[in-house]
């Protein structure tokens, strides 16, 4: 119908610790998605293909040092190079799926003792997301489930400051979803909600931009 053929895509984020389960839950909202017809892709943030999210995976990986306040600005350039291809696919309808966003950025490295403040500060100007969903998991079950990969941040004392710098950020727009419930009923829940938030862009709410 014609609603659905002029209206935009939505723009929705899946936030939380390291092992909540996002990309997996990524990944299963994607094909339901696709299975309901809708045009969806699936993003990550850091996108670690382009010249800067190379740098940031060497980063990660523990092959490169650099300063917080550099590198910190390394993953905020990483969302300003994909910002316009990010705006002409939502208003060309497709619906993303973003695995990590500005909250992640704000999180870690206010985690590692950065002025709050100053880490939103380059995130000013992003397209604000429709819908973030934040994978609640407390940091001690986090690491139970095991499989911490050698990268950077993936260590215990670490995950708990940046619950902490989360908690921060959570405001009354996001959804918070318990991670620790089996993987289905996780999945059931994103989906609803996902898609309440798809009705409204295609009704017509505006896109806007951080911080609103
Ligand atoms: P993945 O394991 O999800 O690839 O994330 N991070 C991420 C930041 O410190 N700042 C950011 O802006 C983003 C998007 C979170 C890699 C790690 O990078 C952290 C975990």
């Amino acid at each position: 119908n014609d609603l659905k053929r002029d209206s935009r895509g939505a723009l929705i984020v899946l936030e939380g610790l390291d092992r909540c389960g996002k990309t997996s839950q990524c990944a299963r909202l994607l094909s339901t998605l696709e299975g309901l017809g809708y045009s969806v892709e699936s993003w990550r943030f850091p996108d670690r293909t382009t010249g800067v999210g190379r740098m940031i995976s060497s980063y990660l990986s523990n092959q490169s040092q650099l300063d917080d306040h550099a590198i910190h600005l390394l993953f905020s350039a990483n969302r300003w190079e994909k910002r316009s291809l990010m705006e002409a696919k939502l208003m060309s309808g497709t619906t993303l799926i973003v695995d990590r966003y500005s909250y992640s950025g704000v999180a870690f490295s206010s985690a590692k003792g950065l002025d709050f403040q100053w880490c939103k500060a380059p995130e000013v100007g992003l397209l604000a997301p429709d819908l973030v969903v934040y994978l609640d998991i407390s940091p001690e079950k986090a690491a139970e489930r095991g499989g911490y990969g050698g990268e950077r941040y993936e260590q215990l004392e670490f995950q708990k400051k940046v619950a902490e710098s989360y908690k921060k950020l959570i405001d009354t727009s996001w959804k918070t979803v318990d991670a620790t419930l089996p993987i289905e009923d996780i999945e059931k829940h994103l989906k609803e909600i996902t898609l309440e938030c798809i009705v409204e862009c295609q009704k017509g709410k505006s896109l806007s931009q951080l911080w609103p």
